[in-house]
């Protein structure tokens, strides 16, 4: 059985689009992981904790047969390897690999939880997720919709195709 996955990617310590380069290859190379779908980068303003420099954000698709907690292990295994630091919550990140969805799977545990809890009131997410999502309504919530709610979403600009 193959699942549909959608991950979302961040990096706002420099070189940003290099750290993101460097995860969507590693992701490439996981056994059993077949990358289907990149979007554009988008620059985007921080959300949360606003202290901190902008973001490059992007959004990919995958298919893969490893169960969701495997995957999370290989992704965590990825931001390691990017040097990526857990100093302040929601803080500068090298890399910031998430699970937003994992076919309709639903789970909610201290350490994984999916759909994303915020996925869906962040155009850091949302934007970059329509590139390569066709349909209207994932897991029931229509994206465009909710990507029109968001209010970060005047802090989401282009940067590369
Ligand atoms: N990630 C966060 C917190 N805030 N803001 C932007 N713009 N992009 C992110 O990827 C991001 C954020 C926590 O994961
Ligand atoms: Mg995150
Ligand atoms: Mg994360």
């Amino acid at each position: 059985m193959n699942y549909r996955v959608f991950l979302s990617l961040g990096s706002n310590i420099e070189d940003r689009e290099r750290h993101l380069l460097d995860a969507l290859s590693n992701i490439f190379n996981i056994s059993d992981v077949c990358l289907e779908n990149i979007s554009n980068i988008y620059e985007t303003e921080p959300v949360g904790y606003t202290e901190q420099g902008r973001f490059l954000n992007m959004a990919a698709q995958i298919s893969t047969s490893i169960g969701a907690e495997e995957l999370l292990k290989e992704l965590l295994g990825i931001e390691k390897l990017l040097k990526r630091e857990r100093l302040i919550r929601w803080g500068p990140r090298t890399i910031d690999i998430d699970i937003l969805t994992y076919g309709d799977l639903r789970i909610n545990m201290p350490h994984l939880a999916i759909p994303h809890p915020r996925m869906f009131e962040r155009a850091f997410v949302l934007k970059p997720l329509t590139d390569i999502f066709e349909g209207e309504e994932l897991l029931g919530i229509n994206i465009l919709e909710a990507l029109n709610k968001c209010d970060d979403k005047d802090g989401v600009k282009l940067y590369k195709k």
